[in-house]
């Protein structure tokens, strides 16, 4: 998935990444909103969420999926009970800037051996988050990164580097009135050079998903806009368009 991802990198610029949260909606109804954002040109699926996203509605959001959409589903786990057997890949995080060692390694170290035992593929990836932060800024007990100082988030995702994570997500919390700001996100993408950097939270439209790209995003991840949109698949488009070359 790691390696799908970084080619249509190179090939189109950025990534499109679509996130559903399965406590948000029955399965089916997720599985409508993944099919219609394939359509729209989503490059994958990322399935989870702060609160909620476990058990059951994970396992069944994910197996209905894997019937009806080509494209991989990563899991995005807000915790150890945020991993399923039926993903291809998930965004094994640690979030950096939390005060709360259970978020830095304790949930990673309790998650590990089911990754393993269901063989799904681990991404490794510095998680940060920035303000306003949002429900996952809260839950996460982030010492959020003060939108003004791109250094502080640059020092973050530099020693994410060092330490082999080869994602950093810089995330301004799922529904933040707006984006983590640009400079933010060049002043990431500078330090980490050849790093993958994902930017989520707060992007609604076609301008602001194209100016992360711009400013350095490798890829892009939409939720709530989706979750909002009538037409998923017009919406879904709306971003692909604004952010591959
Ligand atoms: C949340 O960054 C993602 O983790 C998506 O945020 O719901 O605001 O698109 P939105």
């Amino acid at each position: 998935v790691e390696e799908y991802l970084n080619d249509i990198v190179k090939r189109d610029g950025c990534v499109h990444l679509t996130l559903i949260d399965p406590a948000s909606q029955k399965p089916e109804r997720a599985v409508e909103i993944a099919k219609a954002a394939v359509e729209g040109g989503t490059d994958a699926i990322m399935i989870g969420g702060s609160t909620g996203a476990m058990g059951q509605v994970l396992d069944q959001t994910l197996q209905l999926m894997k019937e009806q959409i080509n494209v991989p589903t990563i899991l995005f786990p807000g915790d150890s009970a945020g991993v399923s057997s039926y993903a291809d890949a998930i965004f094994f995080m640690s979030l950096l800037n939390s005060r709360d060692i259970n978020y830095i390694v304790t949930n990673q170290a309790m998650g590990a051996p089911l990754v393993r035992k269901f063989g799904i593929e681990p991404i490794p990836m510095a998680y940060l988050i920035v303000e306003p932060g949002g429900t996952v800024g809260w839950v996460g007990d982030a010492r959020l990164l003060p939108r003004t100082k791109p250094e502080l988030a640059a020092a973050y995702a530099l020693a994410g580097s060092y330490f082999g994570m080869r994602y950093v997500y810089l995330e301004a919390g799922s529904g933040a009135e707006k984006p983590v700001p640009v400079e933010m996100v060049g002043a990431v993408k500078h330090a980490i050079d050849k790093g993958h950097l994902i930017v989520g939270g707060g992007i609604r439209d076609r301008n602001a998903a194209a100016a992360c790209a711009k400013a350095g995003a490798d890829m892009i991840v939409t939720g709530t806009a989706v979750e909002d949109a009538g037409d998923v698949r017009a919406k879904i488009a709306e971003f692909v368009s604004a952010i591959k070359s």
